[in-house]
């Protein structure tokens, strides 16, 4: 038996066959990427292969077939277990809140580049535009032109008051789409607002901190009527990357990579070479100074990592 993972709560795997029906299923032996160490060895939107056990309404799954993708992260700097957030995936969105809570340049800029080293096409959806005071939409907008001018779709949307719906579900129509971002910037609500029937848990943020409450645990595959898949996931706090070096991390940002190829050393770090590009364009606005700032924290990261391993 073939079918595609939807659900995964560590011990229990939901696969959903092609007729739509769904069996629970546990793993057999041990499963690796081999590489990479995860805490999570099948991921939601893995194609399986399984066996129905005799008796049982459960099954076995004996094997993943290749993955087209994936997105990954580690949930901690120095951890050396890394987990992947979800397999064979068309788009990877990014929920964004500019308050309550607030998600930070350097989060959206670390899972903008993983969905670089992946191939993978990253959306932007800065969600509740409905709390917004003059102040909140000048940073929106900057924000917002920011990424755009690199090349990253974004969308203005309110999961509360239902603004931005109708142009978003066009993005999603027909597509296979993780949606990640930090607890409590709405995830869940915003797959509610476009799916309504789907009545996904969400609560309120923490009273004092007004910090998510993790509401969602699992990651989750839904359809939408109008065309595709939406996998919900647990909120998190950091986006740790992995698998990377020095010399790529240039390449991962679109605006830096159109470049680089004008810095007179090959091997530039962008970071204290004569004749930079990127530094150039840096001077001159061309790059934006947080996304620069973003690239040079990933770098020393990565040497802190270094240090460790
Ligand atoms: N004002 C306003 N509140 C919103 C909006 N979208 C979501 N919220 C509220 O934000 C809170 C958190 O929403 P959730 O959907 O649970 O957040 P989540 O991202 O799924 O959080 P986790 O499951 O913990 O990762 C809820 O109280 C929602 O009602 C919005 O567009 N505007
Ligand atoms: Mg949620
Ligand atoms: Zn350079």
């Amino acid at each position: 038996m073939k079918g595609i993972v939807v659900k995964s709560t560590g011990s229990w795997y939901f696969v959903r066959q092609d007729d739509g029906t769904c069996i629970q299923c546990k793993l057999k032996g041990q499963f690796r990427i081999r590489g990479i160490k995860t805490t999570n060895p099948v991921a939601v939107g893995d194609f399986v292969i399984f066996d129905i056990l005799k008796d049982e309404n459960t099954g076995l799954i004996s094997e993943i077939l290749k993955r087209s993708n994936y997105i990954i992260r580690k949930a901690k700097k120095l951890s050396k277990v890394s987990q992947i957030i979800a397999s064979n995936i068309d788009q990877a969105l990014i929920v964004v809140t500019i308050m309550l809570p607030r998600t930070s340049r350097g989060f959206i800029d670390r899972f903008l580049i993983t969905a670089e080293a992946y191939h993978i096409p990253a959306i932007i959806v800065f969600n509740k535009i409905d709390l917004y005071d003059d102040e909140a939409w000048q940073h929106h907008n900057n924000i917002k032109t920011i990424y755009e001018k690199v090349g990253y779709p974004c969308y203005g949307v309110s999961a509360l008051k239902g603004n931005g719906l109708e142009e978003l579900k066009k993005r999603l129509k027909d597509k296979s789409t993780l949606f990640a971002g930090h607890s409590g910037v709405g995830k869940s609500a915003l797959i509610n607002a476009l799916q309504p029937e789907l009545s996904l848990k969400t609560s309120e943020l923490s009273p004092y901190h007004k910090k998510g409450m993790h509401t969602t645990t699992f990651a989750e595959m839904y359809d939408l009527s109008f065309g595709g898949f939406i996998i919900d996931t647990p909120g998190i706090k950091e986006f740790g990357l992995i698998d990377f070096n020095k010399a790529e991390v240039g390449e991962r940002f679109p605006e830096m990579r159109a470049l680089m190829h004008d810095c007179q050393f090959h091997n530039c770090t962008h970071v204290h070479e004569p004749n930079c590009a990127v530094k150039e364009a840096l001077r001159n606005n061309v790059i934006d100074q947080g996304r620069y700032n973003s690239y040079l924290s990933i770098l020393n990261d990565d040497w802190e990592e270094k240090d460790y391993e």
